[in-house]
């Protein structure tokens, strides 16, 4: 059972207020529930040609949706999964939580600190105006950064995603800042990373 209703107190931290909001939920989701999410989730290794070269992309992905959608980001269409239980399970702990149902979701592992996710905005025009995204880390601990895309005198913004954590993505955020999650070699635990999103 969730500990917090609707309106109760969730632990955050305000991350970004100018240009969008950022907010964090540590301990977010009450298990780990690493081992089954790896198991359910049908994980694609896709390529992408950047430059004229073709490179595996340097994690593995899946795509959910309720409608059947498929979705397309760099370039590379994701087919459609249906959601399952874990998966399915974590949803509702978020509409319970923060009041937001999600019809969509891009998973993500990251096998080791050599997988990452380069500098980009969450700004495909599936995703509408202002997308809100809420993003689910599940595992090794990693650095995420933001960089605002056009004010020099911000400085970057990073913060630790920590095992069963959320991030919430809001507002203006994707039309200013690109974020990223950069490679580090010292990590050697695997991070399943679920970014809930309304298409
Ligand atoms: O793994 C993460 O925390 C970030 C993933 C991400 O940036 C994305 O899926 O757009």
């Amino acid at each position: 059972m969730d500990q917090f209703g609707l309106f109760g107190n969730i632990e955050s931290e305000e991350i970004i207020t100018t240009d969008g909001q950022c907010t964090y939920y540590p301990n977010f989701i009450s298990h780990a529930t690493y081992d089954e999410l790896y198991e359910e989730i049908n994980w694609r290794q896709d390529q992408i040609t950047l430059f004229g070269k073709t490179h595996n992309v340097p994690r593995l992905h899946a795509w959910y949706n309720d409608n059947n959608d498929s979705y397309t980001y760099s370039k590379i269409k994701l087919p459609v999964n249906s959601f399952e239980s874990h998966l399915a399970q974590i949803r509702e702990t978020i509409a319970t939580k923060l009041g937001i149902y999600f019809n969509s979701c891009l998973c993500n592992l990251y096998r080791d600190g050599n997988d990452y996710a380069a500098i980009h905005a969450d700004d495909e025009a599936e995703l509408g105006e202002n997308p809100i995204i809420a993003s689910v880390s599940i595992g090794a601990k990693r650095k995420f950064v933001f960089k605002h895309k056009t004010n020099k005198g911000l400085d970057k913004v990073s913060l630790d995603l920590e095992d069963c954590s959320l991030l919430l993505m809001k507002g203006s955020l994707q039309h200013y800042w690109k974020h990223e999650l950069p490679r580090s070699k010292k990590i050697k635990d695997p991070r399943i990373n679920l970014t809930f999103r309304q298409l």
